[in-house]
């Protein structure tokens, strides 16, 4: 039963939501006091960011053990009460399945170093390229080199992200055993599915020197290939034990190679989470931006609704700055909030709601790195430094892109904290706590709060929305135009993506717009969205 094709579906990054016991830190008894909040907001199932046991070199991607859960959270027990909880409130629960890499402090890892031991070859090791130097020219995802020197092993050992983070080796076939046991442990506990961690990087051919002068030389080595394709399958059969969802986060993958990746007969994954879009305000790399251009990104949509069987659409995660101002407006704040929600929950696919967007939360304005906890800007702030890179412009870069921005404290009021802890929060909350919250919002009928909740409810009620086919009517520089039509019944959604008025030629009876209206004549106020219906809802 697919009912990840009519669910909205909500990320928690667990450290930041909801603080229960004053340490600062977020945790899931917080979470599981929050869910009568969630089930108000309508969202269908929840995917909580890792919980596991780590030592939080990643926060939690970084996982040390797949069984218990990290004390800075709570206990098994809670979790258990969390599964138990939202399902009471029609609310699935997805885990994050971090498999590509484990924490350097699990035991296979910290086991495997012993000469002989059965975790020898769970992890890629190399002696070097012979002469001291390191075993290829690969690079890593956060920045600089990713083989690290164990000198206990003697050896170096591969890690594609932080060096605390080993790229675990599916050459050996225990490995996938391993990885279909603790799926199983999850699944038997009765969570719905998983988010699985850049996984289409599992399988990698070989360790030579890539040829490739871009970043991360190495992709060529490890991007979605056949090996990774065959993991996958495997893994589904683990899944449809349980009719469990799986929604994979896919880099640099192109349509026709998400396609392969979650297409129906491929029985591999049910659904990608991918990048493309995400790529429309940069230069080559994500630290190196530039003005957003809705053109692209609007051809990059229809592009994705049109090649895949099913899609996913989210603009904001735990990786990704705020989509205000990056997609939307800081003058416009609460109408391009607005105008972002009718995208996220209009579009054909699952939406993907992360905490903080249904109020708008914005960017950190971050200057400098005691502000700052996330490995990858870290280790960006560190290679920027060395690159003498004036201090101005290095911060405006990590204030721009850094994934803290999306990692500051939900801002449930205006109180101390934001109402997020009583103590010393992990991560600083945004200043503009006052104006931004959902306490405020939660009272206002015209918030961006009650729009996400009204859109929720519409999305629920409309099955054009959930199941409709896409069809694009206007893609400029401005307005984004697009049709969604199901058995004769259709909506129209037209966006203006700009500070100044536009015209289309869309006509319809007015379902919605987040200016007060009373009909609909072909202009559109700066940052306006209607949804037009053609003897659709009203
Ligand atoms: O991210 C994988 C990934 O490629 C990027 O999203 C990454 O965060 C970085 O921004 C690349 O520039 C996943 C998780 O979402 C991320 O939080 C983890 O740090 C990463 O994998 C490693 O597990
Ligand atoms: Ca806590």
């Amino acid at each position: 039963m697919e009912w990840w094709k009519d669910a909205v579906i909500y990320q928690i990054y667990p450290r930041s939501f909801q603080d229960s016991n004053g340490d600062g830190i977020g945790d899931i008894p917080g979470i599981i006091s929050r869910l009568d909040y969630l089930a108000e907001l309508g969202i269908g199932a929840l995917w909580l960011c890792p919980v596991y046991q780590s030592p939080n070199a990643d926060n939690g991607y970084d996982v040390s053990d797949y069984r218990t859960i990290n004390p800075e959270y709570g206990t098994m027990a809670d979790m258990e009460r969390l599964i138990r909880e939202a399902r009471r409130r029609g609310i699935r629960i997805i885990m994050d399945l971090v498999i590509n890499h484990t924490s350097t402090e699990h035991h296979w890892f910290r086991w495997g170093r012993e000469k002989g031991s059965p975790y020898g070859d769970y992890y890629y090791w190399s002696r070097g390229d012979g002469d001291g130097g390191l075993p290829n020219n690969w690079t890593g995802f956060f920045g600089g080199d990713c083989w690290e020197f164990d000198v206990e092993r003697c050896e170096y050992y591969l890690h594609l992200f932080g060096k605390e983070q080993a790229d675990l080796n599916y050459h050996n076939p225990a490995v996938l055993e391993e990885v279909k046991d603790i799926m199983r442990f999850w699944l038997d506990k009765g969570v719905a599915g998983f988010r699985c961690d850049v996984i289409n990087i599992l399988w990698k051919d070989s360790l030579a020197s890539s040829k490739r002068r871009a970043a991360l030389t190495g992709l060529e080595h490890y991007l979605s290939l056949e090996g990774t394709h065959k993991i996958l399958r495997q893994l589904r059969q683990v899944l449809d034990e349980y009719d469990a969802f799986s929604v994979g986060e896919a880099v640099f993958v192109t349509p026709s190679m998400a396609q392969d990746l979650c297409g129906r007969d491929r029985r591999e994954l049910d659904a990608v989470l991918t990048f493309e879009h995400m790529e429309c305000d940069q230069y080559l790399v994500k630290w190196l931006k530039r003005k957003f251009r809705p053109k692209a990104f609007f051809d990059c949509l229809i592009q994705w609704q049109q090649e895949l069987d099913w899609n996913t659409i989210y603009l904001e995660n735990h990786d990704q700055p705020r989509s205000i101002p990056r997609f939307g407006s800081r003058k416009y704040w609460k109408k391009s909030g607005k105008l972002l929600a009718v995208l996220l929950l209009t579009l054909r696919g699952t939406p993907f709601l992360y905490q903080g967007e249904e109020i708008g939360m914005t960017g950190f304005d971050f200057t400098r790195i005691r502000q700052v906890n996330d490995v990858e800007s870290r280790n960006v702030n560190r290679i920027l430094t060395n690159l003498h890179v004036p201090a101005k412009l290095r911060w405006r870069m990590i204030a721009r892109t850094s994934r803290d921005n999306a990692r500051t404290p939900f801002q449930w009021s205006s109180g101390p904290q934001g109402g997020f802890t009583t103590g010393r929060p992990w991560l600083g909350v945004n200043h503009n706590c006052a104006k931004v919250n959902l306490a405020d919002q939660r009272q206002d009928p015209d918030s961006i709060w009650s729009w996400y909740r009204d859109l929720c409810a519409l999305r629920k009620s409309s099955d054009v929305l959930r199941r409709g086919s896409f069809q694009p009517l206007e893609a400029t520089k401005q307005v984004f135009a697009y049709r969604r039509e199901l058995e004769g019944e259709s909506l129209t959604m037209v966006l203006n993506f700009s500070d100044k008025p536009a015209q289309t030629g869309e006509r319809g009876q007015l379902v919605r717009s987040n200016y007060p209206r009373r009909g609909f004549d072909g202009t559109l106020q700066p940052w306006e969205a209607v949804i037009l219906g053609e003897g659709g809802l009203t």
